[in-house]
């Protein structure tokens, strides 16, 4: 069994939801921050047989977008002084990043 961690836009969410619901994987959600823009993401957590792996791989990278986004000066204040960005810079921002690990139990009580 792996266990897939998959950090996407918020507004990829709820479609990448519905498609992995509609093929019958079961995921939790998690609201997350991204450390660089300090913006929302959404951390979907998926167990998954080995042998569904590329299939939630393939749902993933269906469903979410690489975005351009602006980080602005002020979105970088009350940052520490490192990461203060005095000028407006444009990052790519996905579609997804994702981590797939092995579990060693899975059990439901
Ligand atoms: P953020 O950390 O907010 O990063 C947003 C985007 O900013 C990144 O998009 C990347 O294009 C850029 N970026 C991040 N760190 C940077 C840096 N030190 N210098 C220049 N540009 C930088 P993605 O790579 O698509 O990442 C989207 C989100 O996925 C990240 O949001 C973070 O929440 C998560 N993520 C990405 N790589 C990760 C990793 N190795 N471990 C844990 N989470 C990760």
């Amino acid at each position: 069994m792996k266990l897939i961690f998959a950090i996407v836009q918020d507004q990829d969410s709820n479609r990448l939801s519905d498609a992995l619901t509609d093929a019958n994987f079961r995921a939790t959600k998690l609201a997350s921050t991204g450390g660089f823009l300090k913006a929302g993401n959404t951390t979907f957590i998926i167990g998954v047989e080995d042998k569904q792996v590329d299939q939630a791989l393939d749902i993933i990278r269906n469903n979410c977008k690489a975005r351009e986004q602006i980080m602005s000066p002020a979105a970088s204040l009350g940052v520490t002084v490192d990461t203060y960005v005095p000028y407006p810079i444009e990052v790519q921002v996905g579609g997804a990043t994702v981590f797939v690990m092995p579990v060693d139990q899975f059990q439901q009580f």
